[in-house]
């Protein structure tokens, strides 16, 4: 953070600039006005997540935004998609295979990717955007262009403490539900290769190249390996949606995005 004091005609005004490093490596501010009146003006509101970048009359679906999840914790940037009546915070996002998701625990922490590609958030950051109500979308999308949807409509995830344990519920779409139903991914903590929290004798993250909430191990893992053209005999490693296209599948398109509940 750094202030630097202008003057401007006979008022003084204190430009405070919160800078931080992102996920991503790009560093972003948000700027503010401090008047030496003693009047606070916010030259850019602090904006929640999408859902309230929406109801700000925002409408750039698919740009990337500067979000603070939590008043008393750090900025996030994320892409925003929005339709007629939400806007959607985007927690991960596959598109090409081009970044890598077999990783450890701090990255799935911390984030990793960039937001103008592929991404992971952070377990940290889906937290915070999670202590209010929220629900979860998953977007699906095969490499012959077919799309489906799983909708949860209560999700959240504990913090560190319980290692990023999954709560969902409420489930609606065509995908099937590969979160709550088969494995039940739903009240199980988070697990990599190098944190094995799951309840199989071995490491899912490790059998499966993922990262996921895995059981003993999974009806979904949309962490696992991006497969040029969707069909693996590699069981089970690939950005898997069991319900709809099975063990062998990995999807091409992949958005998991947050709304707050209607
Ligand atoms: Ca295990």
């Amino acid at each position: 953070m750094s202030v630097v004091e202008v003057t401007l005609a006979a008022v003084v005004v204190y430009i405070q600039l919160s800078c931080v490093l992102a996920f991503d490596g790009e560093m972003y501010c948000i700027q503010r006005e401090i008047m030496s009146s003693a009047l606070l003006k916010e030259t850019e509101f602090e904006t929640k997540d999408c859902q309230h970048a929406f109801e700000k009359g925002e409408r750039k679906s698919g740009a990337t935004y500067i979000l603070r999840p939590d008043p008393n914790w750090k900025l996030v940037r994320a892409v925003c998609q929005f339709d007629h009546e939400s806007g959607w915070t985007v927690i991960q996002r596959r598109l090409d295979g081009s970044v890598d998701f077999y990783r450890g625990w701090d990255e799935y922490v911390e984030g990793f990717g960039a937001t103008k590609g592929e991404y992971w958030m952070g377990l940290e950051a889906i937290h915070y955007f999670t202590k209010t109500n929220q629900r979860l979308s998953i977007y699906l999308e095969s490499h012959d262009g077919e799309v489906r949807t799983a909708k949860y409509s209560s999700f959240y995830i504990e913090d560190s403490s319980t290692d990023y344990l999954n709560h969902a519920s409420g489930y609606s779409g065509d995908a099937g539900d590969s979160l709550t139903g088969g494995h039940n991914h739903n009240n199980m903590k988070f697990t990599t290769f190098d944190k094995d929290n799951d309840l199989s004798d071995s490491n899912c993250a490790e059998k499966y190249h993922g990262a996921w909430w895995y059981r003993s191990c999974h009806s979904s893992n949309l962490n696992g390996i991006w497969y040029e053209g969707g069909t693996t005999s590699s069981r089970a490693t690939g950005a898997v949606w069991y319900s709809w296209k099975g063990h062998n599948y990995s999807m091409k398109t992949i958005y998991m995005r947050l709304s707050h509940q209607p």
